[in-house]
């Protein structure tokens, strides 16, 4: 809740009187923000709803007061909602069983005009299922991926099916944050990276995620100071002041926690980038799983990309082990790699690669699929924290 309403992103909710505009969000919500009653206009003023909808974020739903009169000429319609319109990153256009017309046509065109994504909502679908004609009229304004047949009363998975939809309509710079850690302190705070060098790390150079945590610093005016778990305590007396905070590689994690005060907060590269490409509520809800799991309980390691597993590889071994180790029983261990997305019914755990090579939208996507079929995901990152204990320390800054 302390996300600024203008961070949010504003989800506006449009359509005729009646059409079941507040049903929606109440059920989206869950909560009874909006009146709900069979007398059109009964929203007269927009209601509005912050929340966080995971695992979108931080959102601010505009329920809007419905247009009865089809009679009024479209310049006069589209006025009364046009301040609405405005702070629209996101619209949902709901119609019942009658389908469209040149009202909500007025509205698609007006959002193509400015560049909103919108969803279309065929609402009221337990009463009556619209024709296909009245189907294919809708067709020729949108793509059958824009629209959503549902039923705000009785679908009872219509949060999951609205989310699907939403993620792949989200605007790029809302989906896919430009910070890995510069957010999480003031411009020109002195930040430690500790990067051990053992036989794991590539010969000659840094990797990836740590090299992108190091640019972002920079972008954010921050001090960095790089070194190995070695020169750590030497690194923080040679310090004025205590450092904002402490960046390491999650294998070092325990040596570096032993070493770094409490009060200085402590995170790992692999927590930074789950956050990024991922979302962290979920995966840290979905590690609660690695407690109960059982003897013959299978766990799908799922993995972005086909890469050529190597010795130890971390999906293959190392997890596996972590996995193993930690929770002391038989496990069916199965990988899947691969942009598709595989039948996740048996098992009781996803764990979901950094996806260092694809992008944050498509893991959102995964962790509604896997919440909607009610099975835990987390991923690399956060199943190793947690494996090795350190995951409420790691996580601390960003709550
Ligand atoms: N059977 C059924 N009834 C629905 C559904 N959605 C909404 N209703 C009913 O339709 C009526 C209007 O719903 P509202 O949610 O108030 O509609 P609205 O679009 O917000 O209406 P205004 O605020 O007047 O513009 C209420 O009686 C709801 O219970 C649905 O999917 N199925
Ligand atoms: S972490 Fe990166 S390289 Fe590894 S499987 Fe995922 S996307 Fe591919
Ligand atoms: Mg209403």
């Amino acid at each position: 809740m302390k996300t600024l309403k203008s961070m949010r992103l504003h989800i506006g909710i449009f359509g005729k009187t009646n059409v079941g505009k507040s049903s929606f969000l109440n059920r989206i919500t869950n909560q009874e923000v909006s009146i709900v009653s069979d007398i059109a206009g009964t929203t007269t003023d927009v209601v509005e709803k912050s929340m966080e909808l995971l695992p979108v974020g931080p959102v601010n739903f505009l329920d809007t007061a419905g247009i009865n009169d089809s009679t009024a000429l479209a310049e006069e319609r589209i006025d009364k909602t046009m301040k609405i319109i405005n702070r629209t990153d996101v619209a949902v256009i709901i119609c019942d069983y009658n389908g469209i017309d040149d009202y909500e046509k007025d509205l698609i065109k007006k959002f193509d005009e400015l560049k909103i994504p919108y969803l279309i909502v065929i609402n009221k679908q337990d009463i009556k299922e619209i024709t296909p004609q009245k189907y294919e009229e809708i067709l020729k304004q949108v793509a059958d991926e824009k629209i959503l047949k549902t039923s705000a009363i009785t679908d009872n998975e219509i949060v999951c099916r609205f989310k699907e939809k939403l993620v792949k309509l989200l605007p790029d710079e809302f989906v896919n944050s430009p910070k890995v850690a510069g957010d999480l302190i003031p411009p020109k705070s002195t930040v430690i990276l500790v990067i051990p060098i053992d036989k794991e790390a590539p010969k000659g150079r840094i990797i990836l995620p740590q090299v992108q945590t190091l640019r972002d610093l920079l972008d954010s005016d921050c001090l960095s100071y790089v070194v190995k778990e070695s020169e750590l305590e030497q690194a923080l007396e040679n310090l004025k002041e205590p450092p904002a905070l402490v960046i390491t590689d999650s294998q070092a994690f325990k040596t570096v926690s032993e070493i770094v005060p409490e009060n200085v907060p402590l995170t790992s590269f692999s927590i930074l980038f789950a956050r990024l490409k991922g979302d962290l509520s979920a995966f840290e809800e979905g590690a609660k799983a690695i407690e109960n799991l059982n003897d013959g309980d299978k766990v799908l390691i799922l993995e972005s990309c086909t890469h050529h597993a190597i010795e130890d590889d971390i999906g293959r071994v190392k997890i596996p082990n972590l996995l193993r180790k930690k929770t002391g029983k038989e496990l069916v261990i199965e990988n899947f790699a691969g942009h598709d997305f595989p039948e996740i019914a048996d098992y009781k755990l996803i764990i979901h690669c950094g996806a260092c090579m694809t992008n944050r939208r498509e893991i959102l996507s995964r962790i509604i699929k896997a919440n909607e079929a009610g099975i835990p995901i987390t991923n690399y990152g956060i199943a190793i924290s947690y494996c090795l204990g350190i995951l409420p320390r790691a996580i601390k800054i960003f709550k």
